[in-house]
């Protein structure tokens, strides 16, 4: 236990309370800090709560004191002077303004300017990492090691909507999580794709927010392995509590281990956009990217959300399901007309750049030819849209790269 936690406020509380207390700690108290920052935070924390503690105590104690001392029955003639008189009493009257500069000045100001500029200062940093958020996900990149993924929240939709029961790390799970290593300086830079987000890990001592346009930087050195879970904290649109955070801190060793898997698996997914798949490949492989990247938005059953994101079910050939679209067109939300049953060309321009002013994302950066392939072929293939038409990775690396 740090000497700021034993000198807290609350130090003799636990002796008092005991079971009670350590059940409350964990309930109101913060995350365990592993990062320098995080410690330094959790200190100046602390002092603030000791030192206000003190002052309030002393500043209601002399009002209470006060008002009973020098109540009306025991001395019912008011003063009548209006300000300080005399020596003593301006001595008295700017003594507390000259304790509070002391404190806000130096006391406090000074761990809180020396923690202020630590957090800024990532000179020296061993690795750089790169964090954009995105509407409504985490893209991570390691930009030296040529490695980057889309880190997607991984909780079931079942639960989401509570027809499952809810675990432990509800709406706090990926399936790719941020890997770093420990005892090492990490610069990471932040960037947005779309929105301001902000990059939270409470055990980190972050809480940082990625604007569109800026590059935006801090960093971490965690001294102990272990998963770290945060979440985006600047509402950013309806998948705001969608986006959570999840790093796992590995040592040296296990990250280089991890570091080699994640370059091979990088490796034969550029080698895999050359390949050509079976329809049903890429319908399976579709929906799972459909889950994770587009469900938020076009819904899980395709049908979108009135007056917001315009269905994925498809005009023709659908007939049983065609007074549903005509009820949908007719409420205004199938604006762009039949893209998904359309040419293919539009549909992956649509799915690789999104669609400017409205917010449909651009995907390109985020998934590669193979994923985006695969959503196309199962979003043609779905939902009513029996084209059985198969969209091949080289057709949209083709699109991709103008050719
Ligand atoms: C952030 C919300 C959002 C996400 C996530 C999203 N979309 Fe969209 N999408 C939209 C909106 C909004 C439109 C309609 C834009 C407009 O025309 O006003 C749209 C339109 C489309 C269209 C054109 C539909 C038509 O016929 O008009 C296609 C195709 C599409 N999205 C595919 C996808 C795919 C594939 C994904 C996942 C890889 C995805 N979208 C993820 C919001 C989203
Ligand atoms: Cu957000």
């Amino acid at each position: 236990m740090s000497k700021a936690r034993v000198l807290s406020a609350g130090g003799a509380i636990p002796v008092l309370l005991g079971p009670a207390w350590a059940h409350a700690r964990a309930f109101y108290d913060f995350q365990a800090p592993v990062t320098p920052i995080a410690r330094d935070i959790l200190f100046i924390h602390d002092l603030f709560l000791v030192i206000i503690t003190a002052l309030f105590l002393i500043g209601t104690g002399t009002l209470l004191y006060s008002v009973y001392a020098h109540r009306y029955r025991r001395n019912g003639i008011p003063a009548t002077f209006t300000g300080p008189v005399g020596r003593k009493q301006w001595f008295w009257a700017s003594f507390p303004f000259a304790v509070l500069l002391v404190l806000d000045y130096g006391v406090l100001g000074i761990p809180a300017l020396h923690s202020i500029l630590a957090l800024a200062n990532t000179s020296g940093s061993a690795m750089t990492v790169k964090v954009t958020g995105h509407q409504w996900n985490w893209q991570y990149e390691y930009p030296a090691y040529g490695i980057g993924f889309t880190s997607t929240l991984s909780t079931p939709q079942d639960q989401i909507a509570d027809e499952a029961p809810k675990d432990k790390h509800f709406l706090l799970e990926v399936d790719h999580p941020l890997v770093l290593p420990t005892h090492e300086k990490i610069r990471i830079i932040l960037a947005s794709a779309d929105v301001i987000h902000a990059f939270w890990v409470p055990a980190f001592g972050i809480k940082q927010d990625a604007v569109p346009g800026y590059l935006r930087q801090t960093w971490v050195e965690i001294d102990k392995p272990g998963t770290y879970r945060g979440q985006c904290a600047e509402l950013c649109g309806v998948g705001h509590a969608f986006m959570p955070i999840v790093v796992r801190a590995v040592d040296q060793v296990a990250f280089n281990q991890w570091l080699s898997r994640e370059q091979a698996v990088a490796a034969a997914q550029r080698a895999a956009s050359g390949i050509a798949y079976t329809r049903g490949q890429l319908v399976t492989a579709g929906r799972k990217v459909f889950d994770a990247y587009c469900a938020a938005c076009h819904q899980p059953n395709g049908l979108g959300l009135a007056g917001a994101f315009p269905p994925i079910a498809g005009g023709h050939p659908f007939a049983a399901a065609a007074p549903m679209i005509a009820a949908l067109r007719a409420r205004g939300f199938y604006r762009a007309g039949d893209i998904v049953v359309g040419p293919i060309a539009n549909h992956i321009r649509i799915v690789l750049h999104g669609i400017p002013g409205t917010p449909m994302p651009s995907f390109a950066s985020q998934l590669s030819a193979a994923d985006i392939a695969a959503v196309i072929t199962y979003e043609r293939n779905d939902f009513g849209n029996h084209t059985g038409e198969t969209v091949e990775p080289s057709q949209v690396l083709a699109i991709k790269t103008g050719h």
